[in-house]
């Protein structure tokens, strides 16, 4: 079987992380691993395989020899070094939204659009979707392909973990201060997380909305249907791991709360957990370290003729980036390399 040299860019971080983990549990055929990160880890070493790998850090020439290269290092370093490793005949599976709405870049969620990967040909980039739309559209694409679905409003409940591994940090030590009548260190985010709720995600932008609720839209109209409108309230809350959203949808065709348990039952990545009776519904902390979207809370929106609602929760580290991102590895490696 052919194997592949393979680059974590960011491999310290909170993905990156993830990408060795997940490369090492799903046998990815990892001829040679690369980990790459700033000055500020020289000296560190991350496990793979048994082995300890080293950190470089990362520069123009750290691409010669690399044949697929997972990039989670934020925007601006994907800008610079993504077309670098491109041109060094790297292809590069990009986690950051640097590249995602470029036309002729594919975006791409394995279970909804996974022709798209074909398309790397283009610029040797692949782009990973947003945490956020990644599991939305997971649940969503069964019912568009049967009911069409016309309209979206989604409110997320968006962990820390989403920012990475300082906020993780953050909201552990301001749960401590609390609980020890200490002030808050407010670093990370603009407010207190612990113990609080906060509409902002990503920068303001001059429409009212937030990068992160425009990145739902825009990634959803690229990926699934342009004719989708849809419209996204994005919210961290202070939890570690796990994405949790709100869903309605309203669809062309009629579509019952029970024949949609039904399809996503069938749904490739999806999990239904919807048993109000026996208070069984999808967790944020039952989806943390699992590769599942869970969806539940499946309900007809008796407010207009066509509507459903769902309750949608994945694990951000996840289906959110890092297993998402490696899933298009395989089909590259499979189909296409
Ligand atoms: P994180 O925990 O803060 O980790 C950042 C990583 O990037 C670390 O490995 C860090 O290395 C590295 N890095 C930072 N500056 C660098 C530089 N100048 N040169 C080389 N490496 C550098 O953040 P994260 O949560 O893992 O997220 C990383 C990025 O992935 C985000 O910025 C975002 O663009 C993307 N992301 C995507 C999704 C998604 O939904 N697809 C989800 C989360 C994040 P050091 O340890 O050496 O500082
Ligand atoms: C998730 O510094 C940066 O550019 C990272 C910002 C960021 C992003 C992004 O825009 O790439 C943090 C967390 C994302 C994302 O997946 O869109």
């Amino acid at each position: 079987m052919r194997t592949f040299v393979t680059a974590v860019v960011g491999a310290t971080g909170a993905v990156g992380k993830e990408m060795i983990k997940i490369l090492e549990e799903r046998d990815f055929p990892v001829k040679e691993l690369r980990l790459l990160a700033s000055e500020r880890s020289v000296g560190k070493a991350m496990s793979f395989r048994g082995q300890e790998i080293p950190v470089s850090v990362l520069d123009e020439n750290s691409f010669a020899g690399v044949e697929i290269g997972l990039f989670s290092a934020g925007g601006s370093i994907s800008e610079k070094f993504a077309p670098i490793a491109a041109q060094a005949g790297c292809i590069v599976i990009d986690n950051t939204s640097a590249f995602r709405m470029v036309a002729d870049i594919p975006l791409v969620i394995p279970e909804v659009n996974p022709e798209a990967i074909a398309d790397y040909k283009n610029k040797g980039i692949i782009a990973n979707p947003n945490c956020s739309t990644i599991q939305m559209l997971v649940a969503l694409k069964p019912i568009h392909d049967v009911a069409k679905i016309k309209r979206i409003v989604v409110s997320t409940y968006q962990s820390v973990s989403g920012t990475g591994k300082e906020a993780i940090d953050e909201l552990e030590l301001q749960t401590r201060q609390l609980l020890n009548m200490q002030d808050p260190t407010i670093q990370v985010y603009p407010h207190q997380i612990a113990f609080n709720c906060l509409p902002h995600i990503d920068v303001f932008l001059d429409n009212g909305y937030t990068k992160e609720e425009m990145k739902m839209v825009n990634e959803t109209q690229k990926i699934m249907d342009k004719n989708i409108a849809v419209t996204a309230t994005t919210v961290r809350v202070p939890v570690f791991y796990s994405h949790s959203e709100s869903v309605n949808i309203e669809t062309e065709k009629k579509i019952t709360a029970t024949e949609v348990r039904e399809l996503l039952r069938k749904a490739p990545g999806v999990e239904v957990v919807d048993d109000t009776a026996n208070k069984q519904y999808p967790l944020a902390i039952n989806a943390a370290s699992k590769d599942a979207t869970f969806v539940g809370r499946i309900r007809e929106d008796f407010s207009i003729p066509n509507g459903i609602n769902l309750w949608v929760v994945a694990d951000n580290l996840r289906k959110g980036a890092a297993l998402n991102a490696i899933q298009i590895a395989e089909i590259l490696t499979d189909k296409y390399l």
